[in-house]
């Protein structure tokens, strides 16, 4: 099978896509030149920091608060080597609980789907803005979006936010997050292996994430 060296360098950019029980790789970048196939999905927990990314990458000031099903109209974004990506217009969703229900819509309507989540508060394991314990919360969400992605094998990034939160080197965070992961045994662990830990607040690491995300 061709398949294995395409995979590699893919999942170095710590993109997947989830098939079955594999994992097969999916160039982002290309996707967002067709204009069928570049609709961003963004979901993740409340406050992980979805609407300052979206902020930013729509070049507009990000204005702190909760965000309901706030709709965005097509937009393009410059990317360092002055290539334009065109990003379909979309919904940024809150984070809590009662927006589940949009989950999978915009699982079925997305072509690649960006989830965030607060990786302080995973690792502290605190209640969430609905009163669940956080792991508890971020793990389902996770195993519902890889039920779904399962059947129509869309890549998925997953982006661990906060950072700078953590007084860990990014290492030792890994290693932290990969053992929680391995000790649960879920079957979207596939799905966690490679995903970007980033501090969002920081101009450079967000333009950094961005590119991995998009230029590849
Ligand atoms: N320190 C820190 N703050 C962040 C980071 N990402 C987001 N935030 C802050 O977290 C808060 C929630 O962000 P927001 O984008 O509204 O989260 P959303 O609920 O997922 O849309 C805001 O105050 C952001 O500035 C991060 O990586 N580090
Ligand atoms: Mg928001």
């Amino acid at each position: 099978m061709v398949v294995i060296p395409m995979i590699l360098p893919l999942l170095a950019w710590g993109v997947v896509a989830v098939l079955g029980g594999g994992l097969i790789g999916g160039a982002i970048g290309s996707l967002f030149d067709d204009p069928q196939k570049n609709k961003l999905g963004i979901l993740g927990m409340q406050k992980a920091g979805k609407t300052r990314f979206l902020s930013f990458l729509r070049n507009i000031p990000f204005e702190e608060k909760a965000s309901g099903r706030d709709s965005y109209v097509e937009f393009r974004y410059k990317l360092q080597n002055k290539k334009e990506i065109t990003i379909s217009a979309g919904r940024d969703i809150g984070g809590g609980n009662a927006y589940r229900v949009d989950y999978n819509k915009i699982l079925q309507s997305s072509n690649v789907i960006l989830y965030f989540f607060d990786i302080n508060r995973y690792l502290k394991n605190e209640l969430d803005q609905d009163g669940i314990l956080y792991q508890r919360s971020c793990n389902s969400r996770f195993e519902h979006i890889y039920s779904e992605l399962k059947k129509s094998n869309k890549p998925i990034i997953i982006v661990a936010t906060h950072k700078d939160h953590v007084l860990l080197s990014e290492n030792e965070i890994k290693l932290k997050f990969d053992t929680l992961v391995q000790n649960a045994n879920k079957s979207y662990k596939e799905m966690l292996k490679n995903i970007h830990y980033v501090n969002l607040t920081s101009d450079a690491e967000m333009k950094n994430l961005i590119e991995k995300i998009f230029n590849s």
